[in-house]
Parts: C-alpha cells; structure tokens; sequence
C-alpha cells in the first residue's frame, strides 16, 4: 500500500467523531477592541464579606455535562467545548477530558491552524510527531503544541493504567494560522503556583497570571488557563479580562460559581463581566480549571483536524497533507514507531 493511501486510511481511521469532523461555518461578530494583558486577584476567607468585589461579576449562562464518547483509537473523551451545545466559544474549539489505558490513543494524525494544549491530570502521555520531536508528559506536565501550518504527530499512553488529561484547542488567528509549528512545555515543577491568602485556593497557571502567579507561556491567542484547588469553605473571586469569551470545567468536587453549582464533568460558560466568584460550600475539595480568551472574531471553517478560515483554505489543507507540500513535507515519509 502506498504511504499517501495509508495517511489517508489513517486520516479516516480518525473519522469516526462525527462532532470534530463536521465541517461547520460560524461567524463571530464578538471582537473585542479592548485587551487587558495582567489580571488582579484576591480571596477573602468565609468570614469576609462574600460579596463580589466586580462591578460586572461573570454569571454562568450556560452549563453542559460532558458526557463519555469513543475517540481516536480505542480511546474515551468527555467533550464540552465543540460538542453540538458548545460550539463557538471564539477562540477555543475544543476540550476533551481524555481516559486512556493501553493500547488505546490517539495513532499518527495531522493539525494545521490552531494550538492544542495537553495538561496531565493522571499518568503519561508520549507525543511523536514527523520532524523528530518526541517527548512524554507526565502528571501535572502541560504541552503547549502550535501546530500552525502543520503537524503530523501521534499521542500514546506511555505505561500501564490509567492515563488522564485535558486537551484544549485554541484557534489561531488568520494571520497566524500557517506560522512554523512551535511546542513550549512546562514540567509539573515548573508550573507557577500561586496561593490565597488565608492559605485556602491554589492555583497552578498554565496560561496567564492568577493569584500573584505568572505562565511563562506564550500565547499567540490571548489566552488565560488556570487549574484551581479549593480547600472546603474558601472562596476565590478571580478577575477575568472583559470582552474574553471564558468558561469553567470542574475536574474533582463541587462547587458555586456565581449562583450555579456545579460537579465533575460540568462545563460552565461565564457571561460578561470583569470576573468570576466561586465559592466551595462542600465539605471535599475542590478542582477546575478556568479558561479565558479574547475571541478572534473570524470565519472558522473545520473539517476534522484542520482548522481555516474558509471551504478553500481547507482544501487546500487537505491537499498539501495528501501530496506533502506547504509545511507538510514530511507526512509522506514519517510513521510514528511503537
Ligand atoms: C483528532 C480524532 C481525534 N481529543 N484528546 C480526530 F481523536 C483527534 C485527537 C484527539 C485527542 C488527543 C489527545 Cl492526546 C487528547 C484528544 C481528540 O487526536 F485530532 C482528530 N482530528
Ligand atoms: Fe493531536
């Protein structure tokens, strides 16, 4: 079998999620002329006034289970972002909370226009792609992956057991969506951590700034990301830039998010305003992550892992992945070994 025939085997192998691979045109007319690059945040204990401190605190207008569905190659997902109910969040596109024992994954497949970023909330995960550049992340570990004008890689559980995690797909913009593909990633040690001060909210900050803490990750889309644990009876009221388009995916626990409680699996999308109040009123702690980005304000035209801003972009997408031209050269030669 010739190797175009296989990608192309491959590629379909991969057809089976109906939600990632239909092609949709949406347009957004929400563009923000307004950017604000640092956020300010502060918690108050339980005895503090538990008032929110904005003058436009972020309401939850929508909140969506992510239920189980088969993916990749014997893998499961519980897709938020990109289902059918969660679709043009401008500028993320997708969010999988991914389970995956051996020998399931996510076999040799190909992006082009957008970001994925990879946190590890269990086990390991090595990624191969076709210039060479292989690597495993671990518990806590995040890969920042720009896939720009392309990428053909594959990501497999590495060891046995369970492995766990989130992917999150962040559009690029038009300018940017056939710049050289770029990865940043940050060991789990290196991740920036900041702390409330009564000791009760912990942050981990992949992206953005929160409680006194910075990422040194570089988002080409604005973007804000951060992993929150609450201990029982703390609060956090956390600013979130205005005119960002964000939303909350709770990991472990149950909590109050404006007015709106919400368990494990539940993605919330905020409303407008300058932040977000959250409350943990259970008696376990409490994990989300919050995630914030300045929509795009552009055509988004998907099919599958291709991400464009028009039928024709996609095309041709479509064309250089099957003859190996403009960025993907190597795809014909490269398979990802065991
Ligand atoms: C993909 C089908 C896929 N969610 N979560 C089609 F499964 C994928 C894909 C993933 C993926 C990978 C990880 Cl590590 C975690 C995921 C979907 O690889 F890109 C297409 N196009
Ligand atoms: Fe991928």
């Amino acid at each position: 079998m010739t190797t175009t025939m296989m990608r192309l085997r491959q590629h379909l192998g991969l057809v089976s999620s109906p939600s990632i691979y239909t092609s949709a045109i949406a347009r957004f007319g929400n563009n923000t002329p307004h950017r604000r690059r640092t956020t300010r945040s502060r918690t108050m204990s339980s005895s503090a006034s538990d008032a929110a401190p904005f003058e436009k605190p972020r309401a939850v207008v929508k909140k969506v289970l992510a239920e189980s569905q088969p993916e990749g190659q014997g893998a499961t997902v519980r897709r938020s972002i990109g289902r059918h109910e969660l679709r043009n969040l401008d500028p993320f596109l997708l969010l999988d909370e991914f389970t995956v024992y051996k020998p399931a994954g996510f076999p040799d497949h190909p992006h082009r226009g957008f970001e994925t970023v990879t946190y590890m909330l269990e086990g390991a995960f090595t990624h191969q792609d076709f210039a060479g550049h292989k690597g495993t992340i671990k518990t806590g570990d995040v890969q920042w992956m720009t896939a720009g004008r392309g990428i053909v890689h594959s990501e497999m559980p590495a060891g046995d057991g369970v492995h766990k995690g989130l992917q999150l797909w962040i559009n690029l913009s038009s300018k940017d969506k056939m710049i050289e593909p770029r990865y940043q990633e940050l060991e789990s040690k290196d991740i920036s951590r900041g702390e409330s001060e009564d000791g009760g909210v912990e942050a981990r900050v992949i992206a953005g700034e929160a409680l006194g803490a910075a990422s040194p990750v570089y988002t080409r889309t604005p973007t804000m990301y951060v992993d929150f644990t609450m201990r029982p009876g703390s609060r956090l009221h956390q600013p979130v830039p205005e005119g960002w388009n964000a939303f909350v995916y709770v990991v472990d626990g149950e909590g109050v998010f404006g007015r709106e409680t919400a368990t494990a699996h539940y993605c919330l999308v905020l409303g407008p305003g300058d932040g977000v109040s959250v409350w943990n009123r259970s008696t376990r702690p409490l994990r989300f992550v919050l995630v914030a980005g300045q929509p795009l304000g552009e055509p988004v035209v998907q099919h599958g892992p291709f991400v464009m801003n028009s039928r024709a972009q996609i095309q041709k997408a479509m064309e250089d992945y099957y003859y190996g031209k403009n960025g993907f050269e190597r795809a014909g030669q490269w398979s990802s070994s065991a």
